[in-house]
């Protein structure tokens, strides 16, 4: 890395055919996460907040985020009129077209899958965080005569939302948090997020607090964040769950209190650097690409950027770096984007079809294909967060406002985790009925099963019922 200002910024570059297998192995891992050292830190912070409370978080705050708060836990309204007066109007405008969209997205999950289709309750025009209309799907099926199976949805109860603060305010994380946990309708939501140098929260990520009806607001960050909505403290409620972003302490104090019984609590997924993977050819635009390499890049030094090109001659690919380095060096985050990019890496390939594999196997958080026919490359995508379909859908589309979610899985477990969504704020009860004809029919099997199985008193529950069946219809 060099701190000369004008050095070029540029990816590193691969031809496919040029790769020995172990190459291609190794520009697909990520690069190792030292956790072991981060846990060490997080641990004494965790067991602190756990056994100390509110005295921890706030003495922890002061020792972090360098802020002396008097209390931890605030209750809404958040926004008042002082606080709403500190949002510009076009940002106001955009945080209400942004939940729009994400609210109806996220609001057709919740309904499909069961007996009610999206487009059917849709149609109805539902109105935003009333709740009305907001019946639940229920699944049912009779699996044999008299035997009723039923699946539905119930809300985590206590859910806790992490809004990341640090180098910039975030109230995107904030709807793309809130509202699938409003539409599920979680009675409990916690948004924590840490307080700024002045001890305040932003006014943005205040406003959408009270537009997905968060119930508190914990101003703290860090592993000391997680701890207190995993244990719960003197004002901060427990939570079933955790979701969102942060930094390493973050994710390690979040995989640490899943495994602590006595937080009893789930996170949503393991997090690591934000990823970007872009398919282009010779039919996309150079600016274009090189603009979506760079708004991931800007997320962090460690963010990861992979461009997939698909029969690029030497003068293409230059026209994408030229592209690159003259856009990053006038972007304020330079020095960030420059760290990613070092790391980042190019590789050419000679069809779509290879492209597709290579994406398929690197499992990118985002996946943006610029190139004709993109919708038709897409019916290829096995493992990805989101895909970003043709040239005119940066990722910065579903980054904010687009209606999608952009908490996505991260670091290849885009191979087995979804992305955020409404049924990560439920769980999925099923039940079963059966009438007397039901068990009678199916009794005799259930039996079987038990004694193969060893289980007397198993299969006596439906003896003793089988028994009072044939009693009644003898004495009939
Ligand atoms: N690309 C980030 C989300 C984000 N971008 C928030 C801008 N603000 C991870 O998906
Ligand atoms: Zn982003």
């Amino acid at each position: 890395s060099s701190s000369d200002p004008s050095a070029p910024i540029k990816m590193q570059s691969y031809r496919l055919e040029n790769l020995s297998a172990s190459q291609k192995a190794a520009l697909l891992k990520r690069p190792a996460i030292k956790s072991e050292a981060t846990m060490e830190i997080v641990r004494p912070i965790l067991k602190a907040v756990k056994e100390q409370g509110d005295a921890a978080v706030l003495d922890l705050t002061a020792r972090f985020d360098k802020v002396k708060l008097t209390s931890t836990v605030r209750t809404g309204p958040f926004a008042g009129p002082d606080v709403m007066a500190q949002i510009k109007p076009e940002v106001k405008t955009a945080i209400d077209q942004a939940y729009a969209n994400i609210y109806k997205f996220h609001y057709a999950q919740k309904v499909t899958g069961g007996n009610k289709s999206a487009a059917a309750v849709g149609a109805g025009g539902v109105a935003p965080g009333t709740g009305e209309g907001e019946e639940d799907a229920v699944l049912e099926v009779e699996t044999m005569p008299g035997v009723v199976c039923r699946r539905f949805a119930r809300p985590i109860q206590r859910v806790g939302l992490y809004v990341p603060g640090g180098s910039a305010v975030l109230p995107s994380t904030a709807l793309m948090l809130g509202i699938p946990a409003q539409i599920a309708q979680c009675p409990t939501i916690v948004l924590a997020t840490p307080p700024r140098s002045d001890g305040s929260i932003a006014p943005e990520v205040l406003y959408v607090a009270d537009k997905v009806g968060a119930s508190a607001l914990l101003c703290a960050g860090g592993a000391q964040a997680v701890g207190a909505m995993a244990y719960g403290t003197e004002t901060c409620p427990k939570v079933d769950k955790i979701f969102g972003p942060g930094n390493q302490f973050v994710t390690a104090a979040k995989m640490l209190v899943q495994n602590d019984l006595d937080a009893l609590v789930s996170i949503d997924m393991p997090a690591g650097p934000s990823e970007v993977l872009v398919i282009a050819d010779k039919s996309s635009h150079p600016d274009f690409v090189a603009s979506d390499l760079l708004s991931q890049a800007e997320h962090g030094p460690d963010s990861q950027v992979v461009l997939v090109g698909v029969q690029l001659s030497d003068v293409e690919l230059l026209a994408i770096e030229e592209s690159l380095d003259r856009q990053a060096k006038a972007l304020p985050r330079c020095e960030i984007v420059r760290k990613a990019i070092e790391k980042s890496v190019t590789v050419v390939v000679p069809t779509r079809e290879e492209a597709m594999a290579w994406s398929n196997a690197y499992a990118p958080e985002h996946l943006i294909l610029q190139l004709d026919d993109a919708e038709e490359l897409a019916k290829g995508v096995v493992n990805a967060g989101s895909v970003f379909i043709g040239p005119w859908t940066p990722e910065s589309v579903g980054d904010y406002a687009s209606g999608s979610n952009h908490s996505l899985p991260t670091f290849g477990f885009a191979r087995q985790y979804s992305g955020v969504s409404t049924s990560a704020f439920q769980k999925h009860l099923t039940a079963q009925s059966l009438t007397k004809e039901g068990l009678s029919a199916l009794g005799p099997h259930v039996v079987a099963l038990a004694e193969c199985e060893g289980l007397e008193a198993h299969a006596e529950a439906v003896r003793i019922r089988l028994r009072k069946l044939q009693e009644a219809v003898a004495s009939a």
